[in-house]
């Protein structure tokens, strides 16, 4: 299954970096791909990882996640 997560606070390459470790810390997250232009997140799970999950990693990571699809 693949997520969008649509993120808010990334201004630069590390920035990226940081939330896509944190999400990559979460059981389940296969691969992430950060498009830091686009603002967004794609999230490929192997495993049911809930939302909330998704977006609460990424909010201690210190972003703001806006959308989900
Ligand atoms: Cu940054």
């Amino acid at each position: 299954m693949n997520k969008i997560l649509k993120i808010e606070g990334m201004s630069c390459e590390n920035c990226a970096a940081a939330v896509e470790k944190a999400l990559l810390s979460l059981p389940g997250v296969a691969e992430v791909k950060v498009d830091l232009a686009a603002g967004n997140a794609a999230v490929m799970l192997q495993d049911l990882v809930g939302d909330k999950a998704l977006m609460l990693v990424v909010e201690e990571a210190g972003f703001e996640v806006v959308g989900v699809e």
